[in-house]
């Protein structure tokens, strides 16, 4: 597709794919970066070749080993993402503080790439409050680009609140859960999968007026990853990837297979929820649990949503929703994406029941 009419732009297109062109030119844009977004996603196919990870002379694997970490991105050691819901904010008036930080982070025990986070991991901090509360938010950009912060639980004016933070600089604004449930958060400045496929989202799980019943509470939140070589020797998340949205890596809770390597574990008799949020940027998750099934899934606010008796349930890029069983039986069992070939990727754990 021409597009000889936005030729600051078009420069951009000829440059080599990946985060680090994209950002010194995105730093010449400044605040055309939006538009520059927009132009970018109208030009279709990526020009450079779709090139997986291990077409790219992958290094070798190499368990928990910080020195194999890439040049560029320092020693980032292999961090289990804590699954477990915290405990709900005490009060029903809820300060909530995160800081845009611009760390590498690892994908994998092979891969590490710079990212921007919210509070230095990926995905962000689980928030978790009651339907009705009044949640006051603040962002704090410590990063080198505006970023700003979208609540899929809120119900506000996102042209005011959802504004974009210039780096350096804060902003706060309140909103109160109307509906419980799994939602998503993201960074939802332009271009929005640029900022969703560089580590920007995480959970907030809201909890009904009305307790669910007790249970051992997960949350997962599953992304998808595009990665290529940065030309020193490291990775790097590659935007035309996210364009071409074959991804290298899906994960739950931001490392890929992680919870193979160290399984979520429950008791026998337990009841077991999973909050499962999906933040794309671009796939669905068809939600599973080889060997159980699920006895209650809330496909939107509970306890009004349940259908019963399910085996597989899609959870759309931006969606959340809560899957519900008793662990009656011991065993291993793999939690996973059904659509295998990104299960294949990264998107599969152990629920052990022990
Ligand atoms: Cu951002």
């Amino acid at each position: 597709m021409p597009h000889d009419d936005v030729p600051p732009l078009s420069s951009l297109l000829d440059a080599p794919t990946g985060r680090r062109a994209f950002l010194s030119r995105a730093a010449v844009l400044g605040t055309a970066l939006p538009a520059f977004g927009t132009a970018l996603a109208a030009c279709g196919e990526p020009r450079a070749p779709v090139r997986t990870p291990a077409e790219q002379e992958p290094p070798p694997h190499q368990h928990n080993n910080d020195d194999a970490a890439p040049v560029g991105t320092g020693a980032v050691g292999y961090r289990r993402y804590d699954p477990a819901l915290p405990p709900v904010s005490p009060g029903r008036r809820v300060q909530i503080s995160m800081t845009v930080k611009e760390v590498p982070v690892r994908l994998n025990h092979d891969v590490t790439v710079p990212a921007w986070t919210f509070d230095g991991t990926v995905p962000g901090p689980i928030v978790h409050v009651r339907q009705g509360d009044t949640v006051e938010f603040t962002l704090h950009n410590d990063g080198s680009l505006p970023h700003s912060m979208d609540f899929h639980a809120a119900q506000i004016n996102p042209k005011v609140a959802f504004r974009a933070a210039l780096p350096r600089q804060s902003l706060t604004y309140t909103f109160s859960p109307r509906y419980a449930g799994a939602y998503l958060y993201h960074c939802g400045t332009q271009p929005v999968l640029m900022h969703i496929g560089s580590g920007m989202y995480g959970a907030i799980i809201v909890d009904p007026p009305t307790p669910l019943r007790p249970a051992r509470e997960f949350v997962l939140v599953q992304s998808e990853f595009y990665v290529s070589k940065d030309g020193k020797g490291g990775w790097q998340f590659d935007y035309q990837r996210m364009l071409g949205t074959l991804p290298d890596y899906v994960s739950f809770n931001g490392v890929a297979n992680q919870y193979m390597d160290e399984p979520i574990r429950v008791k026998q008799g337990d009841r077991v929820r999973f909050y499962l949020v999906n933040a794309g940027p671009s796939h669905p998750c068809s939600f599973h649990l080889v060997g159980e099934q699920f006895d209650t899934v809330y496909l939107g606010a509970p306890p009004g949503s349940a259908i019963h008796g399910v085996q597989t349930f899609g959870v759309a890029a931006g969606g959340g929703m809560i899957f519900e069983l008793d662990c009656d039986v011991k065993g291993e069992f793999p939690f996973v994406n059904h659509s295998f070939g990104h299960g294949q990727k990264g998107a599969i754990g152990f629920l052990v029941v022990e």
